[in-house]
């Protein structure tokens, strides 16, 4: 097999709030959030950076499962490196636009650009443009870049051939892949951690093609505990590094840091992934991207978010439904609500208030076992029952598609050597 397979781009199956289904190919799009006359990539991995007068920029992949905790490790990387005084960009990354985690990252002192339309993997070109203007317009020394969570063999489809074409240009750190402390426990017992098998098997190939292993949320499991699991990690993943961060506590964070700011051995191993059952992995998940204008009586937004989610949680959980990741963030001038459905009821978590006021935005990010029009019928539903009595809603996007099978722009089949 030939190391740079071409993309022959596979069709995404997307349905639009009109209730029309329209088709596109994957890496069709990217959301230029920086600037919408920056150039674009268009002539291929030579051309795609010829700026040799500009430093070399580290780049540091941050994947894992959805609900990992990448979006929140994301920005508390980033304001602990622009605190040392240095610049910084962040690349967001998903199957369509309208992402909660973009909108999250925008609130913050921080460049960001998303890559929608498509995974990095398969859009390999727009992620170089993420990279070249991230790398331009914020002037930035580091870039953090969170692929989708479904996402893996990124070592072969990223990390290889950034490492061969981008050497003056980037300094590749390893593969950080974060795993959620009860999920990990339960897949590395024989289980699914709640999830599809095979989407079980993609979580399992993101932890054999890691460089180093993130166990994720360490403040939710007692020391001890977090030993064993550790150790257990070890045994199963005896040539990744196993580390641990909290967002909330900070633990690990600074000596995650340390290791991906200094080091350049990334991309040490290719995992073998059958293709089939990771793009049945993905296929069983619905995905649907929303955003919604709010208006009406003044309205408690806080009240209606959390209310929101836990009638969306109680409804997936009745229908037996696994979730992903189920997140919204509720805007209201500069105040924001931002809420995380991650499994059953019990992991709804909120953050920040949007307070009281006739305005608001809703963007609203679901990932959910169930068909993608199943998934659409549930949230019209229950935003409608919650909107009906003295508010008038906006549907300003509504995408809602299964992705399609994963086909990467390249996919290497030898490891560069680290430079
Ligand atoms: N307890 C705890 N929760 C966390 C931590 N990091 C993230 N979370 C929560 O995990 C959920 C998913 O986080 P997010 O960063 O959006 O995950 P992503 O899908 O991997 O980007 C959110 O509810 C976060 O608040 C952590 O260190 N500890
Ligand atoms: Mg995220």
């Amino acid at each position: 097999m030939s190391d740079r397979t071409p993309n022959s781009h596979s069709p995404v199956r997307e349905r639009l709030s009109d209730g029309r289904f329209i088709k596109f190919k994957k890496g069709d799009r990217i959301i230029d959030l920086l600037s919408p006359k920056a150039p674009s990539c268009g002539g291929g991995l030579g051309e795609a950076f010829n700026h040799k007068t500009m430093t070399t920029t580290r780049l540091i992949l941050v994947g894992g499962f959805l609900g990992a905790g990448k979006t929140t490790l994301l920005w508390e990387a980033a304001s602990r490196i622009m605190n040392s005084g240095k610049r910084v960009g962040l690349i967001t990354n998903d199957q369509a636009p309208d992402l909660v985690d973009t909108a999250i990252l925008l609130h913050n002192e921080v460049k960001v650009a998303e890559v929608s339309g498509s995974c990095f993997c398969c859009n390999f070109n727009g992620l170089i443009s993420a990279i070249k203007q991230v790398r331009i317009e914020a002037n930035a020394d580091v870039i953090i870049a969170e692929p989708v969570g479904s996402c893996t063999d990124l070592s072969a489809t990223i990390i290889q051939p950034l490492k061969e074409n981008m050497k003056s240009e980037l300094s590749v750190s390893p593969l950080s892949v974060l795993a959620d402390p009860a999920q990990l426990t339960d897949i590395l017992n024989g289980g699914t951690g709640g999830l599809h098998p095979s989407a079980a098997y993609i979580f399992r190939k993101q932890l054999e093609e890691s460089d180093i292993i993130l166990i994720s949320k360490s403040d939710l499991i007692g020391p001890n505990q977090l030993v064993i699991l550790k150790e257990k990690v070890k045994l199963n993943y005896p040539e990744a590094d196993v580390m641990t961060v909290s967002a909330i506590t900070s633990e690990g964070i600074e000596e995650w840091l340390n290791e991906v700011m200094n080091r350049t051995d990334a991309g040490q191993r290719l995992a073998v992934v059958d293709y089939d059952i990771y793009a049945e992995g993905e296929a069983v998940l619905g995905w649907l991207n929303s955003s919604i204008e709010l208006s009406g009586e003044p309205t408690d937004w806080d009240k209606f978010g959390r209310n929101l989610l836990q009638d969306l949680s109680q409804q997936f959980d009745s229908n037996q439904a696994s979730v992903g990741h189920v997140k919204l963030i509720l805007e209201a001038g500069d105040n924001y609500l931002t809420g995380n459905l991650t499994g059953r009821g019990e992991t709804l978590n909120f953050r920040g208030s949007a307070g009281i006021s006739k305005n608001a935005r809703l963007t609203l990010n679901a990932r959910v076992e169930m068909s993608p029009e199943v998934l659409e019928q549930i949230v019209l539903k229950i935003l409608n029952e919650k909107t009906k009595e003295n508010l008038t809603s906006k549907i300003v996007a509504m995408r809602c598609l299964s992705p399609g099978r994963p086909n990467p722009t390249y996919r290497f089949t030898h490891i560069v050597p680290a430079y």
